[in-house]
């Protein structure tokens, strides 16, 4: 949503889960009748790629079926993920019709929700496309999604072929490809940074399930699913 809860680095971490998963992301910035600086959240949106498609809407408008056909024909379908609040009940009302889904509006103190939806629900729209609402999610941790955010930082990650070692850490190394396109300003730093975090997080967990994973098979218990993250980092 265009306010205090937009978040550059967790919308990064979705479209990597989105190219990990296969799917096609689009990032919907709902609530452009609330500010004046929409356009400033969807250039920092496109900032991920520019080959991503940046919708902005107001989800409470009927107009969002016609900014939203190309992703919503019949046999398509489409899941919303976000955080609580955005919108994204109010969102698949609008593109059925009606209200039978139930919202509630955000805290005033820091426009975060109220986790209204507490599961996932398909719904079948007049199209015939599929949506899927689910409940927001309180933190985003990443795991085996080295693909996704190859996909998501492409461009560094091309840099990075360039380095003279193969184990290069992107920081002090002698002959870092990608060091050198940050002296010359062709990076952006903070994104650097942000993609060194979560190439990091992705190991770090990636390691960590596999060995419960060995852990669980040695003890003949079944698999467990991944861990925590405090979405404001
Ligand atoms: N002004 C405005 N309000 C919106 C917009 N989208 C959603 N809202 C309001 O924001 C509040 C939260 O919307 P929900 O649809 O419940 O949000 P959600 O993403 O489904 O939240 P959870 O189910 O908690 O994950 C409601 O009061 C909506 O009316 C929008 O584009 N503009
Ligand atoms: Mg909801
Ligand atoms: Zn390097």
């Amino acid at each position: 949503s265009c306010n205090n809860d937009f978040s550059l680095a967790r919308l990064e971490r979705y479209v990597a889960m989105a190219h990990e998963a296969g799917v096609t992301p689009v990032i919907i910035l709902s609530k452009i009748d609330l500010t004046t600086e929409a356009s400033d959240f969807a250039a920092q949106a496109q900032s991920i790629s520019p080959q991503l498609s940046v919708v902005c809407l107001d989800a409470r408008s009927p107009e969002a079926i016609e900014l939203l056909r190309p992703w919503c024909q019949a046999g398509q379908t489409v899941a919303f993920l976000g955080s609580s609040g955005v919108g994204k009940s109010t969102l698949t009302n609008s593109l059925a019709g009606n209200e039978a889904i139930a919202t509630q509006d955000v805290r005033a103190s820091d426009d975060k929700g109220r986790h209204t939806t507490t599961g996932r629900q398909l719904h079948i729209l007049p199209s015939g496309c599929a949506v899927l609402d689910t409940p927001g999610m309180r933190e985003i941790q990443l795991t085996d999604v080295s693909i996704g955010l190859e996909e998501t930082f492409a461009d560094l990650h091309a840099l990075k072929q360039n380095c003279r070692f193969n184990d290069c850490a992107h920081k002090t190394e002698p002959g870092c490809a990608v060091q050198a396109a940050v002296a010359s300003g062709e990076v952006d730093v903070p994104r650097l940074q942000r993609w060194l975090k979560l190439v990091a997080e992705d190991a770090e967990n990636t390691k960590f399930l596999a060995n419960r994973k060995l852990r669980d098979r040695a003890k003949n218990k079944p698999e467990k699913s991944v861990t925590k993250y405090d979405s404001k980092k």
